[in-house]
């Protein structure tokens, strides 16, 4: 047995044995390859993430509110920054990733492509964007890379927070003014559709699901996260006295499971392709934010040099 084959049992062997991959295991670059695409993506989704609701921060109604929304917008900047170390563990540089995501050779989630009109978004966004968020990635807490799946568990921990802070908003709107209830039955139109869509292409059109599952990166497909989420949402938006925009949507007692309405997926397409109603401007502040703060890159990495000078 050569040398290459008995590293690649080994790798293998774990994954059958539902054991976890460490940065110091042989690796196929194939699996590389798709962690580092999948957890960079990842990391670029929630530091891009950070800008729709960046927007209501300082218009917060409440001192209450914008402690919350802030505490948010900054956990969201910590799951960027461990999962980009995630990648480093893969031989990725951060450095190098920005750079693709700001040039566009990188994606991140097609959701925050899309505007925050009022405050009723801050609210909504934590109860569908970060509800579908914590159905993909609890079983992303499971997934064959340790360092991955470490870093999910944490973040998952307070996805859930964010869920939970985005419900009450919603909650407390919903017992206030007509004008109010207005408002957040309007922003679900508005994100119900796109929350539906972070899942992913239909798994038919899913080009890496089925060698992301045998490698046990992602354990379930997209349209099997989607329906859950579904399933999920369905009585909370009962709970909260609003309507979800599909006047397919219904129970079927036959699959135990809601059926609901064709998803737009050319919409999806066209923000993918660069042309949602946000994406020109989230890639412009993201670059402008990384200009600004090439004075402190430099000056770190001064600080390091002159530190191992010493040395
Ligand atoms: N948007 O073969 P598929 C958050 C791409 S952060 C854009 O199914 P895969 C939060 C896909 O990359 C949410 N692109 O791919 C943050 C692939 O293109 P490439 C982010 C999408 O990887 C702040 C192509 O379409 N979560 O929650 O097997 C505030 C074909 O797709 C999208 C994650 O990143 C999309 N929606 O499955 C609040 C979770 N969907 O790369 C909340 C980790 C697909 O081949 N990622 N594409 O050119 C995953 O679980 C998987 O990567 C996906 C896609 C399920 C997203």
């Amino acid at each position: 047995m050569t040398t290459t084959e008995s590293l690649e049992t080994h790798f293998e062997r774990t994954i059958e044995a539902d054991q976890r991959i460490e940065p110091r295991d042989w690796v196929p670059e194939k699996y590389r390859a798709t962690l580092i695409r999948q957890i960079a993506q990842h990391a670029h989704s929630e530091i891009i993430g950070m800008q729709p609701e960046g927007n209501w921060i300082t218009r917060a109604p409440s001192l209450r509110r914008k402690a919350i929304l802030l505490a948010k917008v900054q956990d969201e900047a910590g799951h960027g920054l461990y999962l980009y170390s995630a990648t480093e563990t893969l031989g990725a540089d951060r450095g190098d990733l920005t750079e693709r995501l700001i040039s566009g050779k990188q994606k991140y989630s097609s959701i925050f492509n899309y505007p925050t009109l009022t405050f009723a978004d801050v609210g909504v966004i934590g109860w569908l964007v970060d509800g579908a968020a914590i159905c993909n990635q609890v079983p992303l807490c499971r997934c064959s890379y340790g360092p991955y799946a470490r870093a999910m568990i944490r973040i998952c921990k307070e996805e859930s927070f964010h869920q939970r802070q985005g419900y009450e908003l919603l909650m407390t709107m919903m017992r206030g003014t007509a004008a109010q209830r207005e408002m957040v039955q309007e922003a679900t139109n508005r994100w119900w559709w796109p929350s539906l869509m972070m899942f992913g292409p239909p798994d038919g059109d899913s080009p890496n699901t089925a060698q992301s599952m045998a490698w046990k990166i992602k354990r379930h497909t997209n349209d099997e996260l989607r329906q859950r989420f579904v399933d999920m949402t369905v009585p909370q938006a009962e709970a909260l006295g609003v309507t979800l925009p599909d006047p397919d949507l219904r129970w079927n007692a036959e699959r135990g499971s809601y059926d609901f309405g064709e998803i737009d997926w050319s919409e999806f397409k066209e923000v993918l392709r660069g042309n949602g109603p946000c994406n020109a401007q989230r890639v412009a502040h993201r670059k402008r934010a990384h200009d600004e703060g090439a004075w402190v890159r430099e000056a770190a990495a001064a600080h390091a040099r002159k530190h191992r000078e010493a040395a």
